[in-house]
């Protein structure tokens, strides 16, 4: 059937103001109409009835956004962020260069405001639930975000779970979902990791500008006299530097650092160094960059560096010395004793076992395992905890009765956790010694504090506890909870993080908010506050422990408090550490805010460790060196995990 025209189209029109006289009464409006109305075709009439249902349907269908939008803009919070790009921060482990220049050093901002009280005598009694204002504010802000969710729907970040197809830029159509509450919310958590991170670039930028100016390829930066340190004389902060630059995503110091290994660096140099010092940091950083980087560069150095330390296990016991002239290929203990440190031995083992797989020689890994057999075997432990000392010349331990899982001993635990993940969790004499020495660290050194409970790990002196704990101690939280994801008793996360609550006290305590590098607990009733630090014990030497910790706490809980705490201690670096030409110093004291008297001296660590945790820990990418691919060394080298011939 043909239909004309007229019926083709609505066309509707009103009587015009040229229609001479205007009359608006309500009657003649309401007639005009119906006459209008009943001159349209049925099908006019049935279209314009159509579109009118539709839009009263659409209407209510868009009342709650158009609400929602409406309240954001009159009452709610402001996301200053919504401009931002979503997407991924990080690539996983191969970061294209950074091109722009530093950003400025965020503030913390209102979404994640922490608590900054700190200093005796008082407590911050985040320890009694109430009155804790930075675990409130954590515990309340994940609470209200998972109400949220669950309202709309979404599950946002910090309800555990991002949907990752919402935290991609764009959709999957393109269409532009930008305004959405979820995406607000996500889009604030990446850009306040964007910002953390970008905060530790910046504070790696900032002390290799001073090692770049001061100490390039020198062992130590010395930033207050702006010259260097020499111990031994090979470059030490460099190398140590070398994949933490290249996992911070800085490759044009890498670039440049890289070029001096290639052109600078020998070590076929009449010099001293100390065999697991210079295992940690050389041989671990040298490995671990070659596996980052695949540049056999590194692994060529690697090579040269390890066959010239092999020359400190040709002792009477097999047990290494502490030094060897790596140019001459002698080796010899201190000067005072024919003694090794426990610690020491028993910590080179990731290094060399990765060395010998990769060069297909075994003597390195037959050195290190006659080692880690015969300390099995020795007497003189306590319930799986080592003396601190082993004689070269016998094997056996000497100086024996004293038990600490600080200096001389602390590393001897987390390598037996280590080198069983290492090597795909077969060995299990490893595992057995572990768990023995924790089992052995609750029953002899475990206590708390008074008044308010904080868990520490004390010392044995011949039977006698004293309630002395090193900051070194504070590795072990990490290293229990990285036990804890590997399929060791769950109760290890559980005491990880008691300690690692007692750990980040040791620093909130200070009225610095910087660690001391010993601290002592009180434990008798009616004590007004639970850390005591001796005037000997002020100092801070940047050390890593800490922060190390936190990243394994984030990363295998991904509870963000983590990360709130490591924040506050970065700022506290920042605020007393930093010096303003280039660098940052260890200091005397951090109960002295006025003048934490600066000691002039930027330890390898704190480039080689310290900042790399803290990247690692304000990362939330999981992939950024994976704990199921790699294990990192005790100088926070990353190895990988050997795959599974089997
Ligand atoms: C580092 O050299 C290593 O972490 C070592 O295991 C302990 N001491 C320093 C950092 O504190």
């Amino acid at each position: 059937m043909h239909l004309s025209s007229r019926q083709d189209y609505v066309s509707i029109s009103f009587a015009g103001q040229g229609s001479g006289s205007y009359n608006n009464s309500k009657q003649w409006r309401r007639q005009s109409c119906w006459r209008k109305w009943k001159q349209l075709s049925r099908l006019q009439r049935s279209l314009i009835l159509f579109i009118l249902v539709l839009l009263f349907i659409c209407g209510i269908a868009s009342y709650p956004s158009v609400t929602e939008h409406l309240r954001g803009l009159t009452g709610g919070k402001q996301d200053t962020a919504s401009d931002s790009i979503l997407g991924p921060f990080v690539p996983f482990v191969l970061p294209e260069p950074a091109k722009q220049g530093p950003p400025p050093l965020p503030e913390l901002t209102s979404q994640r405001k922490l608590s900054n009280k700190r200093g005796p005598p008082v407590l911050q009694n985040r320890l009694q639930k109430k009155g804790n204002a930075s675990e409130t504010v954590v515990e309340d802000r994940a609470a209200d975000s998972k109400k949220e969710g669950e309202e709309k729907g979404v599950i946002s970040w910090r309800g555990a779970v991002i949907d990752t197809d919402e935290a991609t830029e764009g959709t999957k159509n393109g269409e532009n979902k930008e305004d959405a509450p979820a995406n607000r919310e996500v889009k604030t958590s990446k850009d306040l990791e964007s910002s953390w991170l970008e905060a530790v670039q910046e504070a790696f930028r900032h002390a290799w500008k001073g090692y770049k100016e001061f100490a390039w390829g020198h062992d130590e930066l010395r930033p207050i006299s702006k010259s260097y340190s020499e111990w031994f004389g090979l470059g030490l902060t460099l190398i140590d530097a070398l994949d933490t630059m290249w996992i911070l995503d800085l490759k044009e110091e890498f670039e440049e650092a890289k070029s001096w290994v290639a052109t600078e660096l020998t070590f076929n140099k009449n010099v001293d160094v100390n065999l697991f010092e210079s295992t940690i940091r050389i041989l671990g950083g040298l490995l671990s960059t070659y596996h980052l980087t695949g540049d056999t560069l590194f692994l060529d150095k690697a090579k040269d560096i390890g066959s010239r330390l092999m020359p400190a296990f040709n002792t009477p016991s097999k047990i290494p010395y502490s030094d060897v002239n790596i140019g001459k290929g002698i080796a010899h203990p201190p000067r005072w004793t024919s003694d090794s440190t426990v610690a020491e031995v028993t910590s080179i083992q990731l290094e060399f076992r990765e060395l010998s797989r990769l060069t297909q020689e075994p003597q390195y890994q037959a050195a290190v395992a006659e080692v880690m057999k015969q300390v099995h075997k020795l007497d003189g432990k306590l319930d799986g905890l080592v003396p601190m000392f082993i004689n070269t010349n016998n094997g056996q331990f000497t100086h024996q009765g004293i038990y600490t899982l600080g200096a001389r001993a602390d590393s001897y635990y987390e390598y037996l956790l280590k080198q069983w993940i290492q090597g795909g969790k077969k060995e299990n004499q490893l595992l057995e010694d572990y768990l023995q020495a924790i089992e052995g660290v609750k029953k002899n050194l475990l206590q708390k504090s008074s008044p308010n409970g904080l868990t520490f790990v004390g010392e044995l002196s011949h039977g006698q506890f004293s309630p002395k704990m090193d900051h070194l101690v504070c590795f072990l939280p990490g290293t229990l909870a990285l036990g804890a994801h590997n399929g060791l008793p769950a109760d290890h996360m559980d005491l990880a993080k008691e300690l690692m609550e007692t750990c980040y006290q040791m620093y909130i305590q200070m009225e610095t908010g910087l660690s001391p590098e010993i601290v002592h607990f009180n434990m008798h009733q009616g004590s007004t506050r639970d850390i005591d630090v001796k005037l000997a014990d002020r100092h801070n030497l940047l050390r890593p422990e800490t922060v190390e910790s936190l990243f394994y706490l984030h990363r295998l809980t991904k509870d963000h408090k983590y990360q709130d705490w490591g924040w506050e201690i970065l700022q506290n670096f920042e605020k007393y550490t930093k010096v303003s030409s280039g660098g940052y110093t260890s200091i005397n004291n951090v109960r002295d805010p006025e003048y934490p008297s600066p000691r002039d001296k930027m330890e390898s660590f704190f480039l080689g460790e310290t900042l790399k945790y803290f990247y690692l820990l304000f990362s939330n990418n999981t992939n950024l060196i994976s704990l199921d691919q790699y294990v990192f060394n005790t100088e926070a080298h990353p190895l990988p995990i050997w795959p599974s011939t089997a």
